[in-house]
């Protein structure tokens, strides 16, 4: 049965929306944040009326309650990623935080001078400025894998790179926020761990589209944020093999990440609470939680398909304006599309579409270095998730229309 993304939208409050009383709301800046389905909106508010206080903490009924629905989250991470075991699931505020708490206790504890971590020119800036910040500290290099001219990583130098430099580290995005490029993951990660280094994943934009499988992927560590797949805001997972995070020093101090405290100095918690210091974001992580129950209840197939299916609709009546540049040409990409249009600015083209109804992210998407790559300042992107609609791409494409009519003299 084809996938019927009309009666899918009646889950989403918020589509149900007019952007003005004559004009429907078009929502194409998925890739920023997906909006949320009516069950995670009623676990975060059955939480906050029912079950909310501290979790690991008071010896009460509502605490009780809430670390059970707090840890029970976890478990729906860890299965949703297929990670081993639960230890191996870290709440973070989301990919950002994920990665900069990599960067900085593997990093603290691996990395010096001489030794190489290799970024990518695709990279979101999570995945390159904490690797500068670190590299400041601890004194290695970063690297870049380049682009060939389709938006694919130029992987004859990623291979050259790993076996001329001494590589520690790959820090990889799985899907480009403005290529939409999708890299071969699995493939890099051997190739990286053939030359003995470790291989951080970017999930950010797939994990709201894909099954991902850590160990299938066989990657060291796998990051990415809850607001992009259905949950709220101030919630994400880095996932880290098990040995690798035990060896790790923690990355905050403060409560519940110790075992053992004196004024002389501190023993660290078990995975996964000796990287969750203070109390976590409790509510969120039981709402991403409820997230992940909705996308396992989905024919993820089916979704995957209809996503395509109006991907391709949309590159290609986007492609066929004139002026219009559509960013990257990977054969394997994520349902989005980033342009330009020739005599027009993102800013005001976005503006245009706005007026029209149309949500989608105009700028540097944070991925300045590839927009620098690409010898622009910015762009226009429209990303879709699996509750928009074939109207929506038509209302998408008449904007566009009316953008370059308005601004394109
Ligand atoms: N990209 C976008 O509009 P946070 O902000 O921590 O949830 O996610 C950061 C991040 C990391 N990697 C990739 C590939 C991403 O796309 C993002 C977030 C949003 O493209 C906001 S900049």
């Amino acid at each position: 049965m084809a996938f019927d993304a009309a009666t899918i939208r009646q889950d989403f409050p918020i589509l149900q929306q007019m952007r003005s009383a004559t004009v429907p709301l078009t929502y194409l800046d998925n890739a920023a944040s997906s909006q949320k389905p009516q069950s995670v909106i009623d676990t975060l508010n059955t939480y906050y009326r029912t079950q909310n206080a501290n979790v690991h903490r008071g010896i009460h009924w509502l605490s009780e309650m809430a670390t059970e629905l707090y840890e029970g989250a976890r478990v729906k991470l860890q299965k949703f990623v297929n990670a081993k075991t639960r230890r191996e699931i870290i709440f973070t505020r989301g990919t950002t935080e994920a990665i900069n708490l990599v960067a900085q206790t593997w990093g603290r504890a691996n990395l010096k001078a001489g030794d190489v971590v290799l970024s990518t020119v695709m990279e979101h800036h999570a995945n390159i400025v904490s690797w500068q910040i670190a590299a400041e500290q601890y004194g290695f290099t970063l690297h870049y894998v380049p682009l060939l001219y389709d938006g694919t990583l130029d992987q004859a130098t990623y291979a050259r790179l790993l076996r001329e430099e001494n590589v520690k580290l790959v820090a990889l995005t799985h899907g480009s926020n403005t290529l939409g490029t999708i890299n071969p993951v699995a493939d890099m990660t051997q190739l990286a761990h053939a030359h003995g280094a470790l291989v951080l994943v970017d999930a950010a934009q797939t994990a709201p589209h894909f099954k991902l499988d850590v160990q299938a992927l066989d990657c060291d560590f796998l990051a990415f944020s809850g607001h992009k797949m259905l949950g709220p805001t101030g919630i994400g997972v880095l996932y880290g093999k098990r040995e690798l995070l035990e060896a790790m020093p923690p990355f905050l101090g403060g409560g519940d990440m110790i075992a053992t405290v004196t004024l002389e100095g501190s023993t660290w918690n078990q995975l996964p609470y000796k990287f969750e210091a203070g109390t976590p974001a409790i509510a969120q992580a039981i709402g991403l939680g409820a997230a992940v129950d909705y996308l396992n209840a989905l024919d993820l197939p089916a979704a995957n398909a209809h996503e395509h299916a109006l991907f391709v609709e949309l590159y290609e009546r986007l492609s066929e304006i004139a002026g219009v540049r559509v960013l990257g040409a990977a054969p394997e990409r994520g349902a989005l599309a980033a342009f330009t249009m020739e005599g027009a600015h993102a800013h005001d083209i976005a503006q245009v579409l706005d007026q029209h109804g149309v949500a989608v992210r105009a700028g540097h998407h944070c991925t300045m270095p590839l927009h620098q790559h690409l010898g622009i300042a910015a762009s226009v992107r429209a990303s879709l998730y699996f509750y928009n609609t074939a109207a929506d791409v038509d209302r998408f494409i008449q904007a566009v229309y009316a953008a370059r009519k308005t601004l394109v003299s």
